[in-house]
């Protein structure tokens, strides 16, 4: 399986799948989920409505992942996703980790050939990029699925920085 880093906006790439950095209400917020809904428009917020009204009424649990069309975006799917908040005083890696598991078995359910993930839980919810990117690159690494590309799309210099070193470590 092909990893490559790339820097800029997940929201402008041509894949099969864009992983949204999603909260557990699925109702959008900031960062890439607000750049998603913006961008993609309407329907994507649509179909998280009624996946709320449906199979997941108490919201999207931490840790797992969820689909629904792109919309306005040049991708098929949205891989909704719902990051840990960082915290100094509890180990909630094993969540982030299966942020990218539950992503990408979710993708080749859908027959995703090709995946793009942000930073997941590295802007609102404060984890640390270095371990953030750790943790991504081994849980990628980790995954008995492959695909034909995993792209992670990194938005600033030191995202993407800490990405190459966890590649260079971890890879
Ligand atoms: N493309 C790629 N990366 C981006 C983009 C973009 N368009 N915009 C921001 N980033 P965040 P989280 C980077 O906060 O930490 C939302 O309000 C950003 O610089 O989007 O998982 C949700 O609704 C950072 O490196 O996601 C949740 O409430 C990374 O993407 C909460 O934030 C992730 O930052 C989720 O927080």
């Amino acid at each position: 399986m092909q990893i490559r880093l790339v820097q800029g906006d997940i929201t402008e790439q041509h894949v099969d799948a864009v992983v949204n950095a999603a909260n557990s209400s699925l109702l959008g917020g900031g960062g890439v989920d607000g750049a998603i809904h913006r961008k993609g428009g309407p329907d994507i917020l649509r179909e998280c409505r009624a996946l709320r009204a449906s199979s997941l009424r108490d919201g999207l649990p931490t840790g797992q992942a969820v689909a629904t069309t792109a919309g306005r975006l040049p991708a098929s799917w949205v891989i909704h996703t719902v990051g840990p908040v960082y915290s100094a005083g509890e180990e909630r890696s094993p969540l982030l980790a299966s942020c990218y598991r539950e992503s990408l078995r979710l993708a080749a359910e859908l027959a995703a050939e090709t995946i793009a993930f942000p930073a997941v839980s590295a802007g609102a919810y404060g984890w640390p990029l270095s371990d953030a990117a750790r943790v991504a690159v081994q849980a990628v690494q980790e995954s008995s699925i492959t695909l034909s590309e995993v792209r992670f799309v990194l938005f600033d210099g030191p995202t993407h920085a800490a990405f190459a070193r966890a590649v260079t470590e971890h890879g």
